[in-house]
């Protein structure tokens, strides 16, 4: 059945929507990343770049490095950005723009995620590389999608049982991590966690400037929760929304996190935007 002009939406130029992309425009393998600035840190170590194109938050740079195709585009801040994000980018890859139809032949896509994070855990030290095993979304964003058995049901349940915060509505979902690309990305610089993703950076993350938040102990509650040896390591905004719509749309996620903050101890990093480069040098060579 051909999608309706207000639910595939496409532009004059025939682009869709708010990525302003062409089907041909992006590669099988997309770097994700929070800032519109880190499109261009990921992109200067690309050989050659054939696409600059942007529109909003969305800045994306297509190109090649070792003679592999790479994209990396920005998402701005938060699962409601990646809701269009990865709907937009599938539509890029699975659907025909022409017949306005759903292909036949779905493309599997690679998705990594260069981000920044901060820790949970006293023991994870700053300027540490965490790829997530495993995402706990508290923001809800999979909580309208039909999940059926993908999303990592037993650590969802035993999390809701342990948290008790149903009746706050707060009902966390869970997803993992594409095992092919975990292998990929394995190596001595990187540790692994259970990473929890919310709709804010303050409250939503136990912050306090001047409101306070209404689970005081958010933090400590969901450090002191563990699961099959694992814990609660680090909070972020989008790696939840990033692993359910990447593994209902049939692709393959990661998400690697620069810890820059360490919420139990209090400390920041001193050198941000060297560990950011740091980790895309990284993940760009796996990538190679
Ligand atoms: C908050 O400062 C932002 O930084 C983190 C959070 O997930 C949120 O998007 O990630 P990025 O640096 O990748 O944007």
């Amino acid at each position: 059945m051909a999608l309706g002009h207000s639910e595939l939406i496409l532009n004059p130029d025939g682009s869709i929507y708010h990525l302003n992309l062409l089907p041909e425009d992006i590669a099988q393998t997309i770097i994700t990343v929070g800032d519109p600035d880190r499109v261009l840190q990921v992109s200067k170590y690309f050989d050659s770049i054939e696409i600059k194109k942007g529109k909003r938050e969305f800045l994306t740079h297509t190109g090649t490095l070792n003679g592999k195709r790479l994209t990396v585009i920005s998402t701005g801040i938060g699962t409601d950005n990646i809701d269009i994000v990865f709907n937009e980018l599938d539509a890029l890859a699975n659907v025909d723009f022409t017949t306005r139809k759903v292909k036949e032949q779905i493309t599997a896509l690679d998705f990594i995620r260069i981000g920044t994070s901060g820790a949970i855990q006293a023991d994870i030290p700053i300027d540490s590389f965490l790829l997530s095993d495993s995402a706990i979304g508290f923001e809800g964003l999979l909580h309208f999608y039909d999940t059926g058995q993908q999303d990592n049901h037993q650590l969802a349940g035993e999390l809701n049982s342990f948290l008790g915060w149903s009746g706050q509505n707060i009902t966390p979902y869970a997803f993992d991590c594409d095992n092919t690309l975990k292998d990929k990305f394995t190596d001595n610089r990187i540790r692994f966690g259970i990473t929890a993703t919310n709709s804010g950076f303050y409250g939503p993350q136990g912050r306090s400037i001047r409101l306070k938040p209404r689970i005081s102990d958010f933090n400590e509650k969901l450090a002191s929760f563990s699961y099959q040896n694992q814990h609660i390591t680090n909070l972020e905004m989008e790696t939840a929304g990033i692993y359910g719509l990447a593994k209902l749309h049939g692709h393959r996620a990661i998400s690697l996190n620069a810890i820059l903050a360490n919420r139990a101890t209090g400390e920041f990093s001193k050198k941000a935007l060297h560990t950011v480069d740091s980790l895309i040098r990284f993940a760009l060579k796996k990538l190679g």
